[in-house]
């Protein structure tokens, strides 16, 4: 008689392949599909062990209480700031992310709002599509080249973003409280107004959270100024985006590239009447082959914990 699979709870829609690789091996429950939680719950919650979810979807204490069993959560991306920490650590449940496979996608995404805002690509694609380049030229942009990006938040994803930055020509800068760190020769900023000072282009990509919530505020972006653009490639909680609105439609700052929102897929109906604000739904890591990488990881860690009970890319909580 073969063995009974291992339960495992799927918070929302994954990557196809993650779904085959889980539906093949595990008993899969999906949490869209149930409609009375309660009534599931009193059936099933006992055997789940295992819930994956993604950075997006995070979890619900409330849901993970009617678990009592649950040993182990499996998200996918590398933020898990939708997760309490704090709930899972009380109750010895396991956590992993999927590090690093999305570097490059998050920083190509960077660099790809910054060029987007600074030579006006999304507003002169309208301008063409609108017919209107027979009646007049296109107003100029602005150079990378030479300028200084900021970095808010130099982890893994940081200083992928400057490599590429400074293959760009650009001058990188960086924000961390405290010490500089080591490895890197970049200009380190300890205070953050100061950095958005001298910064063309501030890029924010720290991790989200408590601690990040609103770190780019109205003086921050008071300090970047008028010539300056703003891209956030983190987390819509990082950026005030009442300020940010504000000190848009103030002509404060130049412009901004955003990939992430306070209220998604929520976008604030100011920024859609803004030609200097390019804006893109969360898709920093969403390219082919990083979304395969990171379902592939998300999958490794789950048999290497229900197989050897040990996870590829644990979060230490
Ligand atoms: C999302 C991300 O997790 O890795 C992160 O932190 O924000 C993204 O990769 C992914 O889009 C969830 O589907």
């Amino acid at each position: 008689m073969s063995e009974k699979k291992t339960d495992i709870l799927v918070w929302g829609q994954m990557h196809a392949s993650l779904m085959q690789n889980l539906e093949r091996d595990y008993s899969v429950h999906k949490l869209a599909d149930i409609n009375d939680i309660e009534a599931w719950a009193d059936q099933h919650g006992t055997q789940v062990r295992g819930v994956v979810t993604s950075g997006v979807f995070g979890t619900d204490n409330a849901i993970l209480d009617r678990l009592p069993n649950l040993e182990v959560v499996n998200s996918f991306g590398v933020g898990y700031d939708a997760v309490d920490t704090q709930y899972l650590s009380r109750r010895g449940i396991k956590l992993s992310n999927t590090p690093d496979v999305l570097n490059n996608a998050v920083a190509e995404t960077a660099m790809a709002l910054m060029l987007c805002v600074s030579r006006r690509i999304s507003e002169a694609e309208r301008f063409v599509r609108a017919g209107q380049w027979p009646n007049g030229k296109f107003p100029l942009g602005n150079d990378l080249c030479g300028k200084t990006c900021g970095i808010v938040g130099l982890g893994k994803i940081g200083k992928t973003i400057a490599k590429r930055a400074a293959a760009f020509e650009m001058n990188i800068a960086y924000f961390r409280r405290g010490r500089p760190y080591d490895d890197v020769s970049y200009r380190h900023y300890g205070d953050l107004r100061e950095l958005a000072q001298d910064s063309d282009y501030l890029i924010v990509i720290v991790p989200g959270g408590p601690d990040t919530q609103h770190l780019i505020d109205a003086d921050v972006l008071r300090a970047l100024g008028p010539k300056s653009f703003l891209i956030n490639v983190a987390r819509g909680t990082v950026v005030d985006e009442k300020a940010l609105v504000a000190s848009l439609l103030a002509s404060e700052i130049a412009g901004a590239g955003l990939d992430v929102f306070d209220d998604e897929p929520n976008v604030p109906a100011e920024l859609l009447k803004l030609d200097n604000v390019v804006l893109t739904p969360h898709i920093g890591s969403g390219t082919y082959e990083t979304r395969q990488a990171m379902a592939d990881l998300v999958f490794a860690n789950v048999k290497g914990y229900f197989e050897k009970g040990t996870l590829v890319t644990p979060v230490e909580l």
